[in-house]
């Protein structure tokens, strides 16, 4: 049962916010157990408050950082036949945001007549809610079905399907999450699917660590300001008082694990008290908290990843430089 439910502003409009107080929660726990252990560490979706959020729109826009652009060019390429091999009539998409990328879909959608529902995932009830409202103006008919919550914790509350459907995940979100979470993830999101829908999936792909570091420490410092914004966040919900330039942004790219580390490190020794949580935080001079992981995948890493997922490769579409890849999958046929 949705914990709130908002009646329609219009009948085509419907969203279902499934997260009271447990995102407050969420922050909390994930402070208290990772500004606790030996390695301190925060989950990277504690930075997307509005101002990370608008950060983040600007990061998409800097000239290192490729992948938005690389997935928007690849979209644009393969709309129509993404809309062809799926004949989708339902849009799922988790992490949805402001929907910039996915308009390219919707319109290739609606132009070959299949698309009947959009349905967006994600934490921030106020972009699902203006971007319901814009796209029901922009595609005459089209329904959309909200769900205000955590990918990780709230998929069962996708609707039920009402026709082909196709699941999107862009961006490269999946790389935030650790192997053994990936998995975890990507087995939820193949539960959304029967045998006539698809997953298109983002993934940002293995490449020189020069264009990788730079994508994550551009020179105008913006992603550096993104990173420090997390403890802004703690600052404001959890009442500690820290000062974001006593921390260093770090970007490294990690060969072995062939992903991207973002760290903060502590300029200085010194301590802080997370009043909401009556804990005290010491952090020692140059200390390190790591805010996020981006993974970065080979061709076979996906294709391995979707299979323990049980799903398997319909297409593989990249760019013309190969800085980023979309895959459409589907589950894999029955013996
Ligand atoms: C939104 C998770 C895809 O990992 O590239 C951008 C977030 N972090 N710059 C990414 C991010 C630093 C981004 N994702």
């Amino acid at each position: 049962m949705p914990s709130a439910s908002t009646p329609p502003t219009q009948a085509t409009i419907r969203i279902d916010s499934h997260l009271a107080d447990a995102d407050g929660r969420s922050l909390a726990q994930d402070a208290r157990a990772g500004l606790t252990a030996p390695f301190k560490e925060l989950p990277p979706k504690h930075f997307y408050d509005a101002r990370g959020a608008e950060l983040f729109d600007r990061i998409t826009e800097l000239p290192e950082y490729y992948p938005t652009r690389a997935e928007r060019a690849i979209l644009e390429r393969s709309a129509r036949e993404l809309a062809r091999l799926t004949s989708a009539s339902e849009l799922v998409e988790l992490g949805s945001g402001t929907a910039a990328k996915t308009r390219v879909l919707l319109d290739a959608l609606y132009e070959a007549g299949t698309l009947a529902r959009y349905v967006p995932v994600d934490v921030t009830e106020t972009m699902v809610r203006s971007c319901a409202e814009e796209l029901t103006e922009e595609y005459p008919g089209l329904e959309v079905h909200g769900v205000i919550g955590d990918f990780e914790r709230h998929l069962v509350h996708v609707p039920e399907a009402v026709g082909p459907r196709l699941v999107v995940f862009l961006g490269g979100t999946i790389g935030n999450f650790e192997p053994a979470s990936r998995e975890r993830v990507l087995a939820d999101i193949a539960s959304l699917l029967r045998p006539d829908d698809h997953l298109l999936l983002g993934t940002d792909l293995v490449k020189d660590p020069a264009v990788l570091e730079a994508a994550y420490d551009d020179a105008q410092g913006v992603t550096a300001e993104f990173n420090r914004n997390v403890l802004r966040v703690l600052n404001r919900e959890l009442g500690a008082a820290v000062d974001p330039d006593d921390f260093e942004h770090i970007a490294l790219f990690d060969p072995k694990h062939e992903w991207i580390e973002m760290r903060l490190r502590s300029r200085r020794e010194h301590t802080t008290i997370l009043h909401e949580l009556g804990l005290t935080v010491h952090f020692a001079a140059g200390e390190e908290l790591r805010t996020e992981i981006s993974a970065k995948f080979t061709p076979a890493r996906v294709r391995a990843d979707l299979a323990a997922a049980g799903l398997e490769l319909v297409r593989w579409l990249t760019d013309p430089d190969e800085l980023f890849a979309l895959t459409l999958s589907r589950l894999t046929a029955a013996p």
